[in-house]
């Protein structure tokens, strides 16, 4: 496979609502795609950060400059291209796994399709649907969140995850609970807004069944959540903390999680990502798939992930609608609390051109 062309794009489109974490509120997503060309197939990916780097250390425009100064020359000087061989000739340059996960999954996505295999098959996915969850931004009042909670519930969506953060925690928490009971699968989400010496308070979180609370504590925070993991009942789940096979190996044998959430974005591609999948099942650590409020570009390439058979919980992967009113692909739709598995080559979409153009920002060709 040879590499003819390389095309950066950045895309906005509107959220159908405000999401609001304990890191930002976005009302629509702005990120970068990167369509290949070979000369046998092509291959598309989707930035997994934001312009701004507040859930992540990288950014859009520094991403841009990574990929045009640093990672793009280095594999496109490759003599053999496979995506296998993508991470070693990016190696020399440190740190940045989104940028490098957008240049290795469009090369991965390409080669898929040149063999006319889908991604699934390529992973070794097991299953043809996965179960799909919601991640629920934090709102302006609790009743707000039960409407939204309630709506999603309608639509089938098997889990629900609350954004959670100092001020927004106990109370929607127990409201939820109290309104669709102790059946609900209901787990929170911190993304790194406590530290240890909110152990009391997060303790009270017990009393609600919650399946896991995911990352409280700071991304570099490992032995925080050894303490804080010895102090809840609740299950902890790492995702910022976690960006490689290695990341998880140590914080499985410290102690410091019981459940990790794989976001092939955050740990640099979709090969990383299988690779702490196994680390994880050789521990017996269940996995589920994260998101990134992905398009269905890197929508379709996440539900290929998470047909491996570690990914036994609900993953953060759901139907267009609860993202977009019009997608960049034909839409995924929720079908029994599920979503299927592509089964075309590569990711197994069709990049809708209208849909494309019409969310077109600017772009520029990083190779030809
Ligand atoms: O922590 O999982 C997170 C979105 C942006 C940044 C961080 C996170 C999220 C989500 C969205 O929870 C999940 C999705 O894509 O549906
Ligand atoms: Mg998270």
């Amino acid at each position: 496979m040879k590499l003819e062309r390389i095309d950066l794009i950045e895309v906005s489109l509107p959220l159908v609502r405000p999401f609001r974490t304990s890191c930002s509120v976005d009302t629509e997503r702005n990120t970068l795609l990167l369509h290949v060309v070979t000369d046998v197939s092509e291959g598309w990916a989707e930035f997994g950060g934001d312009p701004e780097p507040v859930y992540s250390p990288e950014f859009a425009v520094g991403a841009e400059r990574i990929l045009r100064d640093h990672l793009v020359p280095r594999v496109t000087a490759l003599p053999h291209l496979t995506a296998a061989r993508v991470a070693g000739a990016m190696a020399p340059v440190k740190g940045n796994p989104l940028a490098k996960a957008l240049l290795e999954t469009a090369i991965l996505d390409a080669e898929c399709r040149a063999y006319a295999m889908p991604l699934s098959t390529y992973l070794g996915g097991v299953r043809d649907r996965i179960a799909a969850g919601v991640s629920v931004g934090i709102t302006d009042t609790v009743t707000e969140l039960i409407d939204a909670v309630a709506g999603y519930l309608a639509e089938g969506y098997v889990r629900i995850k609350l954004k959670i953060e100092p001020g927004w925690d106990i109370e929607p928490v127990r409201a939820v609970r109290a309104e669709f009971g102790p059946d609900l699968v209901l787990q929170a989400d911190a993304n790194t807004a406590y530290s240890l010496s909110d152990a009391d308070h997060l303790r009270r979180l017990d009393e609600f069944g919650l399946g896991q609370l995911e990352q409280p504590l700071a991304a570099d925070d490992l032995g925080g959540h050894v303490e804080l993991a010895k102090l809840l009942r609740t299950p902890l789940c790492l995702d910022e903390s976690i960006c490689s096979a290695r990341d998880a190996a140590f914080a499985i044998r410290l102690g410091a999680c019981r459940i990790i959430n794989v976001k092939p974005s955050r740990v640099g591609g979709y090969l990383e990502a299988r690779r702490i999948h196994d680390v994880c099942s050789a521990h017996g650590i269940p996995v589920w798939c994260g998101g990134m409020l992905e398009t269905g570009i890197g929508r379709a390439q996440n539900l290929a992930l998470a047909a491996l058979p570690g990914f036994v919980l609900p993953n953060d992967i759901s139907a267009s609608s609860r993202y977009y009113a019009t997608d960049l692909t034909a839409p995924f739709k929720l079908e029994d609390g599920c979503l299927s598995i592509p089964d075309g080559p590569g990711g197994g979409i069709t990049v809708d051109p209208a849909a494309l153009k019409r969310h077109t920002v600017a772009s520029q060709t990083l190779f030809a």
